[in-house]
């Protein structure tokens, strides 16, 4: 067996004014409830350390850079540091999504995978699918997603890799390059996206063919987004489980489909008492099933007990890619 303790840590509304070091105590909490729960690794939200702030339009960037990260390394980052230094002493790896401004001025939706064992960030992930609008709605009432005119498309690709210390006995460290064979050997073998990329199949895809055993992901939600889905119009209550729907649904069926595990952290709630983020976190097996889910809107640890060696049926027999996938007829998909 190659079980590990995962969790969620799905984090509660946050406000527009809200200081991050005011957000990030409330990360160390659920850390510490973590540690109590003997979890191994915790999977923080999308821009988990301020409210969702691409739905607001900012003029002043000063104002705007206040909701980033700067600089190369986030685990320096001042207000930060110490979410890291705790995950490093109760030996728990994290992953954290937030802004990123780098050195050169440009904007990213980024996560990463900070390794307890290795005491330095492991993978870098910048979100590929980016929703929204560059420009703001007319209609005033409509609510705003301007993460197309605040980030650029993440350069960093779906690179998979191995998360060290986290299983016994994992001397086999093949690399991931080699694919999907070498899933079920060594040290897990991990893949992060953001948000909206949970929603297409290419991301899930690009991942599983490296083998990837657990894919991990943040999201923040709109329970109010209909307009900008198209969709039909519909009451409030309705729009929120429809999204709460698709979520799950693109979860479960895209685990299933990539015989993987996942984890999925929402921010959640009602940012300023009026902004609506779905909940739903969950932790689904490459089955397809939910194996553990939030029950509330707010900050909560959600826990499972994973076993990597889950991946293997679905990864040798239904979804064996080397003897089943027909790639001489997917031809349209590099090309558009
Ligand atoms: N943050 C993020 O990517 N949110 C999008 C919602 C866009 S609103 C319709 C998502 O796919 O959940």
């Amino acid at each position: 067996a190659r079980t590990l303790i995962v969790a969620a840590a799905q984090v509660g509304a946050i406000n527009k004014d809200t200081p991050k070091q005011e957000v990030v105590q409330r990360l160390i909490k659920l850390l510490h409830e973590a540690a109590s729960k003997k979890v191994q690794l915790v999977v923080f939200p999308e821009i988990a350390l301020t409210t969702f702030f691409p739905r607001y339009l900012f003029t002043s960037q000063e104002e705007l850079d206040e909701f980033f990260e700067h600089g190369e390394d986030v685990t320096q980052s001042p207000d930060v540091k110490s979410l890291f230094d705790e995950a490093k002493s109760h030996g728990i790896d994290i992953t954290l999504g937030y802004a990123e401004r780098t050195p050169e001025g440009t904007g990213y939706n980024t996560c990463v995978h900070y390794s307890a064992s290795e005491g330095k960030v492991i993978s870098k992930y910048r979100k590929v699918h980016l929703p929204g609008t560059k420009e703001p709605f007319e209609d005033p009432e409509a609510i705003n997603q301007l993460e197309k005119r605040y980030f650029e498309p993440g350069n960093l690709g779906f690179q998979a890799y191995r998360a060290p210390g986290l299983v016994p006995d994992a001397a086999n460290k093949t690399s991931v390059k080699e694919g999907q064979s070498t899933a079920g050997k060594g040290d897990p073998i991990l893949g992060m996206m953001i948000c909206n990329d949970r929603r297409w199949p290419e991301a899930w895809r690009v991942y599983a063919l490296q083998g990837v055993e657990l894919i991990t992901y943040g999201f923040n939600t709109g329970g109010n987004m209909a307009h900008l889905w198209g969709s039909k119009p519909m009451s409030p209550e309705e729009a929120t489980r429809e999204a709460l729907f698709h979520s799950k649904l693109v979860q479960q069926a895209n685990s299933y489909m990539n015989a993987c595990f996942s984890i999925s952290s929402a921010r959640c709630g009602l940012d300023d008492g009026k902004y609506d983020l779905i909940a739903g976190s969950a932790i689904v097996s490459p089955e397809g099933h939910v194996m553990a889910e939030a029950k509330t809107t707010g900050d909560e640890l959600v826990v499972a007990e994973i076993d990597l060696e889950n991946c293997r049926q679905g990864k040798e027999k239904t979804f064996d890619f080397a003897r089943h996938r027909r790639i001489e007829t997917y031809g349209l998909i590099p090309r558009q």
